[in-house]
């Protein structure tokens, strides 16, 4: 029987689903950047739990309408303009002399965009046609793999790639990913698809409305986002469009990386892949096939979730890996490495991490990453990524505090895997599993025998399965790594509140986050961040009167420079004072928690509505 408890839980759960759409619920913020009420307590809940909530979240990206003013995933105007581009996409298809579709973004809306670039290139390769398909993403190929937050800012420097990449071409869709509709980089190049519509047709994919894209002027551009977006609206239809459902508030406030980046895979997946079914059969895309397709992705969440006890276990592991300073090491096979290295190389600018925190390695390394710039090994050692990197970086020093787990399927070399497994087991026997295989497959698991935990997802074949698995392990890779680390004390409430402040959207977050938790005014707040940016107890006036940019400049040399703003800002302290403070907790959540007891603001003024000084 279930206990009381459990019940209202679950009532409370239903009801917080739907709140963040009241427009009296944060209204000072976008839906990309508010905090999700489901999850207001998930830094302190159980590994369990912490799946429950996660699942609780994702399930909001399939919500249909409500009858309030956002549009959803499912909604007849977005779909419509699904069809809309994917038509595009099939006349280019059938003929693509001259043409290209680039998709094009930051971070991780960046790193997706190669991923689906490459794929869908695949697939045309293996139909010995010319491949039309290119990613841009922000700070080049390196960017694929660690943190360029920075070159995100510049609206121009997106515009000059994307007329380099597009020079001599007829025709262009280009796709232009941000799922705040905030990336200043992507807004240079729609402007610049707008100012040459005999070329270029842009869309753009983001998860705001379009009255919530950012307002801010762009470094060294006369317009702000909003205004591009507005530009798009008037052509909207026939020159421009704009795919932008709404799919409620990260589980991390503002972590794109997470629903965002899911919702970018399964809409611009979707388009893709019915426009190259029309174009290769002859017939074309219709409304229904693209909502087969989403509805087959829905599928995706409820089976994966439905294994939550083995999403939770790796979790727990992980999580106490990175708690007792062990890494977790994901080895995977064919196109499911990319979606390792992806969530791995997230975990820097979300959470602070250090590249060995948490890794990816992919089995052919470059070669099977396919990117533009090729090997980029020489870069440094965040840079290796094959196998035998991690066999020769890693292998030698691995002990029972790592965590390793593989990511791989049925289609994969099994026999490959099994080799690796033996090698790890000789070092550690912390090893688990992540295995799609296909119904019908009746293959001896001799892999699972040797794992302290193996998470087997069956599913129906069809042409699309490689994108489903690529789907289902993104959920659980990126439940694994933002679970452990809310399990070593990275978040604070659904904040994570030490972020690293390399760009104007950070630093503005970072000025929210540290207004919510003090309960000061902005004003106050942004000034105790540049003392800590620049560590100073005074501030000149050549440091009030620079721009966004030098600070974050600056901010991205300094670590901790948000919980020591907090730490002042709570306790009324010098810096020298705060840092000390924060070396006896090395914990930010325990130094947060410490400071709001000792200020006794903790009921007053760290509440979920504090809006008073907004
Ligand atoms: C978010 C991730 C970031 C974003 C990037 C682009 O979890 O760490 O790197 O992807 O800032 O954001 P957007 O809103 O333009 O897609």
């Amino acid at each position: 029987m279930r206990s009381l408890t459990m019940e209202k839980r679950d009532f409370s759960e239903i009801s917080d689903t739907c709140k963040w759409e009241s427009p009296d619920y944060e209204p000072w913020f976008p839906v990309s950047e508010k905090s999700n009420p489901l999850t207001r307590d998930i830094d302190k809940s159980s590994p369990n739990h912490i799946v429950r909530l996660l699942a609780a979240c994702d399930a909001q990206m399939f919500q249909k309408d409500t009858g309030t003013s956002y549009q959803r995933l499912f909604s007849d105007s977005v779909v419509l303009t699904m069809l809309e581009v994917a038509r595009t996409v099939e006349q280019i298809l059938r003929d693509p002399e001259d043409s290209l579709v680039v998709l094009s973004g930051c971070g991780t809306s960046g790193r997706l965009a190669f991923l689906m670039a490459s794929c869908f290139n695949r697939a045309l390769r293996d139909r010995q046609q010319n491949t039309v398909y290119c990613y841009i993403i922000a700070g080049g190929d390196r960017a694929l793999l660690t943190s360029q937050e920075a070159s995100e800012d510049d609206p121009k420097l997106g515009m000059l790639t994307l007329e380099k990449l597009c020079e001599g071409k007829r025709r262009v869709l280009f796709i232009g990913i941000s799922c705040g509709l905030s990336a200043p980089f992507v807004a240079g190049q729609l402007d610049f698809c707008l100012k040459h519509p005999d070329i270029y047709t842009p869309v753009l994919v983001g998860f705001n409305p379009v009255t919530q894209a950012r307002e801010e002027t762009m470094p060294g551009y006369s317009l702000t986002f909003r205004e591009v977006v507005q530009r798009m609206e008037e052509q909207r239809g026939q020159r421009a469009f704009i795919i932008n459902p709404a799919v409620g508030p990260e589980a991390i406030s503002g972590s794109s990386r997470m629903k965002g980046g899911s919702a970018t895979k399964i809409l611009l997946e979707t388009i893709l892949a019915a426009a190259h079914t029309a174009a290769f059969t002859n017939t074309h895309v219709t409304r229904r096939v693209l909502l087969d397709m989403m509805r087959g992705y829905e599928r995706v969440y409820s089976v994966t979730y439905s294994h939550s006890d083995q999403i939770a276990t790796l979790l727990q592991t992980a999580g106490l890996s990175l708690q007792c300073g062990g890494r977790v090491c994901y080895l995977s096979w064919g196109s499911l490495g990319l979606v390792g290295l992806i969530d791995a190389s997230e975990c820097i600018p979300t959470f602070g991490a250090d590249y060995e925190d948490i890794r990816g390695f992919i089995s052919g390394g470059y070669q099977d990453m396919d990117n533009i710039e090729g090997d980029l090994t020489s870069l440094g050692s965040q840079f290796c990524i094959a196998h035998e990197d991690f066999v020769s970086l890693v292998l030698p020093t691995l002990s029972d505090r790592d965590t390793v787990l593989l990511l791989y399927t049925c289609h994969d070399d099994v026999g490959d895997v099994e080799k690796m497994v033996h090698r790890v087991r000789e070092k550690t026997s912390n090893l688990h599993s992540l295995y799609h295989g296909l119904e019908g497959d009746t293959a001896v698991d001799s892999i699972g025998l040797l794992c302290s935990s193996v998470l087997n997802i069956t599913w129906p074949s069809s042409s699309t399965v490689h994108m489903q698995w690529e789907l289902s392990s993104k959920l659980v890779l990126n439940a694994v790594s933002t679970g452990s680390h809310v399990l070593k004390g990275k978040i604070y409430r659904n904040h994570m509140v030490d972020l690293q402040v390399t760009n104007s959207k950070l630093y503005h977050r970072a000025i929210h986050i540290l207004q919510k938790m003090s309960g000061v005014s902005l004003t106050q707040c942004e000034e105790a961040l540049l003392k800590a940016i620049y560590h100073v107890e005074q501030l000149p006036e050549d440091i009030t009167s620079a721009g966004v940019t030098t600070h974050t400049l600056t901010a991205s040399r300094r670590n901790r420079v948000v919980p020591l703003a907090l730490v002042c800002l709570l306790i009324g302290c010098s810096l020298s004072e705060a840092e000390s403070r924060l070396e006896s907790h090395p914990v930010v959540r325990d130094a947060v928690e410490a400071c709001l007891t000792s200020s006794q603001h903790l009921t007053s003024s760290a509440g979920d509505q504090n809006s008073t000084n907004h």
